[in-house]
Parts: structure tokens; sequence; C-alpha cells
């Protein structure tokens, strides 16, 4: 029975490694006030295949913005709007995203994150189909590839003639 959980986690935790981890915005501070997001940021990795999941208060919110928006701290226009105080975030495609909190003043006073999502390092490159040399000079035909039944029908047409021949006689 353990031997069967142990090897049920090892294969968990090896779709882990390939699906991508969830990755806590603000670690256990969450997604709140008087966190630094981007000395936050630094220190992870943001790969294609995680998520970000964002845990808050119910003062907060998510907004997903453009960098125009998030340098600014507008709301205007958002990409999209989360809120419900636990909002998963697949990071489906590589290049930077940004999020503040629309709440008014939390934005300006640090509530702004931005990620580089750097393309997933876990599929392996594919290997190129070695392709065969294209033959320059391809063998001619063998000629005795058809040459056996070609001698075979001969010698039935021998037999048979003789066996005809013996009839006659
Ligand atoms: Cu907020």
């Amino acid at each position: 029975m353990a031997m069967k959980a142990a090897a049920v986690l090892v294969v968990l935790v090896a779709v882990r490694a390939v699906y991508g981890a969830d990755i806590i915005v603000g670690g256990n501070s969450g997604w709140n006030q008087g966190v630094n997001y981007d000395t936050w940021a630094a220190g992870q990795t943001f790969r294609v295949g995680d998520t970000l999941v964002f845990n808050y208060g119910g003062s907060h919110s998510v907004d997903e913005v453009n960098e125009e928006s998030y340098k600014a701290c507008s709301s205007t226009s958002v990409i999209k709007s989360h809120t419900g105080g636990t909002t998963p975030i697949p990071l489906s495609t590589a290049g930077p995203r940004y999020f503040i909190c629309p709440t008014p003043g939390h934005c300006a006073s640090g509530m702004k994150l931005q990620v580089n999502v750097l393309a997933a390092n876990s599929t392996p490159n594919p290997i190129p189909t070695p392709t065969p040399p294209a033959t320059a000079n391809p063998p001619p035909p063998s000629p005795s590839a058809a040459a056996p039944s070609a001698l075979f029908t001969l010698n039935h047409f021998i037999f048979g003639a003789s066996v005809a021949t013996l009839f006659v006689l």
C-alpha cells in the first residue's frame, strides 16, 4: 500500500514537472498591500505552463491590463477582471503579463505585478528526422529478378512439349 502511494506520488511529481507549477503571487503575503511585487517577481521564474495564483481579501481584486495601463495604474482598458478571493491565471503564452489591483489607491501604492513568461523548458526539442541522401545513381534494375520465372515458364513449356510428344508417339 505504501509502495503504491509512493508510486502515485512519483507520477504526480513527474506530471507536475511537465505541466508547470502553481506560483502563489506574493507567497504567504498573497495579493495584498505592503508587498513589493517587483522584488517578489525578481526571485521567481515564470514559464509557459505555470499558473499564477492570486489570493486576496474582499477589498482587492485583480485586473489584467496592458503595459500602458500597468504603468499608469489605469483600469480603463482592462483585458480581464477577476474577483472572488482566489484567481488562477494560466500562463499559456510567452511574453509579459501585467496585473493591477483596481481598488482606488492600491495600484499606486504598489499592488501591481509585471511578470515575464518564458517559454517552457520541459518540452524536449523535436529531433529532426534524418532524411536519406538522394540517390544520384539508382542501381539499374537487376535482370536476374525476372529471369527465374521466365526460365520456370520455359522449363514448363519444354516439359509440356515433351509430354505432348510422348502422347503423340
Ligand atoms: Cu487592492
